[in-house]
């Protein structure tokens, strides 16, 4: 049987930080108060917990970078909501804010879960932030507790153990 190598999705223990920019905040504001309870509904307990708020999406990825640098966490959830307007901004800001993000997450040691939502339309950003599509914070969140768990899986992993 091939070792298989996967995290749980219990929160108690870990330290999260979750990023949230204000813009289209309501959206937003459902879908942090959404991550906010999945973590503490898989044992997170309040304190565990920092909310740390910024601009817009563009900023996600500088003050998660930061967040990193400032304090111990044992995982990221990054929460934006962007909705397409008129002019291109759209697109560049959240090409900025996906690679970033996706960049982050490579160069730290802890996992950065991207809850960022890019969306044509204000129905769409509300069927994503906790009605008909679910919530994304909520996924965001716990994807950031099944890869801080798999990180510490992998810390613990030796291969050559029951050789
Ligand atoms: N930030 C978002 O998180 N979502 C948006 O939909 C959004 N739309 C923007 C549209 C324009 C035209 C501009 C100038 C900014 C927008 N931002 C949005 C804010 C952006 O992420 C950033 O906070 C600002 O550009 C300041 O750096």
């Amino acid at each position: 049987m091939p070792t298989t190598l996967e995290g749980n999705l219990i929160a108690e223990g870990l330290d999260v930080a979750i990023v949230a920019a204000r813009w289209n905040d309501a959206f937003g504001q459902d879908m942090l108060d959404g991550a906010i309870d999945a973590l503490e509904r898989h044992g997170a307990s309040e304190a565990s917990i920092t909310v740390v708020r910024c601009p817009g999406s563009f900023e996600l990825p500088q003050v998660a970078h930061r967040v990193a640098q400032s304090f111990e966490v044992d995982a990221i959830v990054c929460i934006g909501v962007l909705i397409r307007g008129e002019t291109p901004h759209f697109d560049y800001i959240a090409g900025e804010s996906t690679s970033g993000i996706g960049g982050l997450g490579l160069d730290l040691d802890v996992p950065v879960s991207f809850g960022v939502l890019t969306c044509d339309t204000m129905k769409q950003a509300r069927a994503r932030s906790g009605s008909k599509a679910g919530n994304k914070g909520e996924e965001a969140a716990m994807a950031a507790v099944e890869m801080a768990n798999l990180y510490d899986a992998l810390d613990d992993y030796d291969p050559d153990r029951d050789s």
